[in-house]
């Protein structure tokens, strides 16, 4: 059996160390894709540790923690924003930890394989890793540079290995938007049907996988749901471990399947956990919404209490070119059904976009943030358009050359704050967007979730520290 360390190469929203006194989604929870590895590593035998960027000071405690750590095996995972990340790890891991297994994986090395090789990696694994990677750590010979892992059976996965992170009892102590806590993050499926133009979907499909028929490499299943009993399974023992409060399931649509869902809101009740007070965080699009009101009020009677919505836009022909499948009618129905409902909105709005001829059009984007204004969600999340690799839209904008710079660190982030696109008046983007934001903005609320934070870690520590 071997000792493998798992690498998250993010650094976190404000750089080295945010991860210890996090202030954002990002620098909070664990990472999901690790922890599942580390689950079926640990069951496989291996004796697995995790090191978190976002909990580090600098490359050279990188460096140092590798070459203590003694690992036989090193695995680098990467999402495009954080891939120049993970390629400085794998170049670390060969001078660190010469004698150890470089191995590479996630969604960036998936679209991008070689840039793994080109880095130090020995192996990199496109796809899903539950099946193949204890399998290239049996015997790496025995697969080439690149391959394609074999998709796994989720039911019969255990769960993720969240406290591979250190502190992890203590982050769930974080008040994230007004769910109460602990919170505890979780996923009921992978992948997403639809096919919107700007969203890493082609990306994100290759890696939960597909050709087979004539077997190219095997692989298959894209779209999969875990059973509503493993998902509650899962749940239960959080409960037993954690006595969580808030849940946010970070799939990318919770509502796909109708019929699962209603299943799932049963199961809810029947554990309880709804008369215990638990809340819940999903996102949903909004043509799904107005097809299923009566499963949005399902799932606010089995808690739900925020719903994310990807209004993207409120620009009828901006919304056809993206290819969301909605229009600013339908956005504005579903968050009707969801206020009527009592649930709050997390409304998600992409600024800067240009429409298929290459042009930016401000009164688009006015039409979004009216209809904010209007709708008066909760909370608001404006993002400036930043193409990631591995959609469609990054591809056009390429072609285009619309795209200011390609770099890695920018694409994948899309914060506003930033100048991304050619055409894109930025200037008077954040104009229009400041009187909005002025009403979500307060100064003080991100202060105070913070002093909360501190103030409950530390009784946490001190009660533990005093023992049962
Ligand atoms: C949940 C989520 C988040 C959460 C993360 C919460 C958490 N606890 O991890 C939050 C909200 C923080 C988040 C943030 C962002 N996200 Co996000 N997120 C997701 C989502 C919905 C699920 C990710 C996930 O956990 N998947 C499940 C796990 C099991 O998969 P996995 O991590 O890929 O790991 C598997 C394989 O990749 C492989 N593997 C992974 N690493 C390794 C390593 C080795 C060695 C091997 C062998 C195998 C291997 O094995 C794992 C198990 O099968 C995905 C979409 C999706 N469905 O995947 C988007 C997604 C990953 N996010 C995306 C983006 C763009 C972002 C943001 C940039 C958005 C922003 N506005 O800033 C940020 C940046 C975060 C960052 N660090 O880079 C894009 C990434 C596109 C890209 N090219 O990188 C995705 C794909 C969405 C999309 N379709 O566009 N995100
Ligand atoms: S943006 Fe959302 S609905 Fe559209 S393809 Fe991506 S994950 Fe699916």
């Amino acid at each position: 059996m071997a000792k493998v360390l798992l690498v998250n190469p993010r650094q976190g929203s404000r750089g080295w160390g945010s991860g210890r006194d996090p202030l954002d989604l990002d620098d909070l929870l664990p990472h999901h894709g690790l922890a599942q590895l580390g689950a079926v590593l640990q069951q496989e035998g291996h004796e697995v540790s995790l090191m978190d960027l976002r909990l580090l000071s600098g490359w050279e405690q990188v460096g140092r923690q590798m070459a203590r750590a003694a690992p036989q095996v090193v695995c680098v995972t990467a999402r495009t924003q954080e891939a120049a990340g993970a390629a400085r790890c794998l170049e670390l891991a060969k001078e660190a930890a010469p004698q150890a297994l470089r191995l590479a994986g996630g969604i960036h090395f998936t679209m991008r394989p070689r840039e793994a090789l080109e880095a130090g990696a020995q192996r990199v694994l496109q796809g899903e890793g539950e099946v193949s990677l204890p399998a290239i750590i049996a015997d790496p010979d025995s697969f080439p540079a690149i391959s394609w892992g074999q998709p796994p059976d989720l039911d019969a996965l255990p769960f993720a290995l969240r406290e591979l992170l250190p502190g992890y009892r203590r982050r769930l102590l974080y008040p994230i938007w007004s769910l109460p806590t602990p919170i505890v993050d979780m996923l009921t499926g992978r992948g997403c049907p639809w096919n919107c133009r700007f969203c890493c979907g082609p990306g994100e499909k290759n890696l939960y996988t597909q050709p087979a028929p004539n077997d190219p490499q095997k692989r298959i299943p894209y779209l999969r749901r875990r059973s509503v009993s493993h998902v509650m399974a899962e749940l239960e023992e959080l409960w037993k471990r954690y006595r969580f409060r808030g849940v946010i399931f970070h799939d990318d649509q919770f509502l796909m399947d109708p019929a699962w869902v209603s299943e799932f809101c049963q199961a809810m009740h029947q554990a309880g956990y709804p008369r215990r007070g638990v809340g819940w965080w999903a996102a949903c699009r909004a043509d799904m919404i107005c097809r299923h009101p009566q499963i949005i009020g399902d799932m606010r009677n089995a808690g739900l209490k925020v719903i994310s919505i990807g209004f993207e836009s409120f620009s009828d022909p901006l919304l056809k070119w993206l290819r969301k499948g909605t229009t600013s009618e339908i956005n504005r129905r579903a968050a009707a059904v969801c206020q009527d409902l009592g649930l709050e909105i997390y409304a998600n709005l992409i600024l800067g976009v240009p429409r298929e001829d290459g042009v930016w059009r401000r009164e688009d984007d006015m039409a979004g943030l009216r209809a904010i204004q209007e709708i008066r969600p909760a909370y608001f999340s404006p993002s400036f358009l930043s193409p990631i690799p591995g959609s469609r839209l990054y591809d056009w904008a390429m072609d285009k050359g619309l795209m200011l710079s390609p770099d890695h660190a920018q694409a994948g982030s899309r914060r506003p704050g930033r100048v991304i696109m050619a055409g894109v008046d930025y200037e008077e983007l954040e104009r229009l967007l400041a009187p909005v934001m002025a009403r979500y903005q307060k100064f003080w609320r991100p202060r105070l979730r913070h002093c909360a934070y501190r103030l409950r870690s530390w009784r946490l520590a001190r009660a533990e520290r005093a023992g049962p």
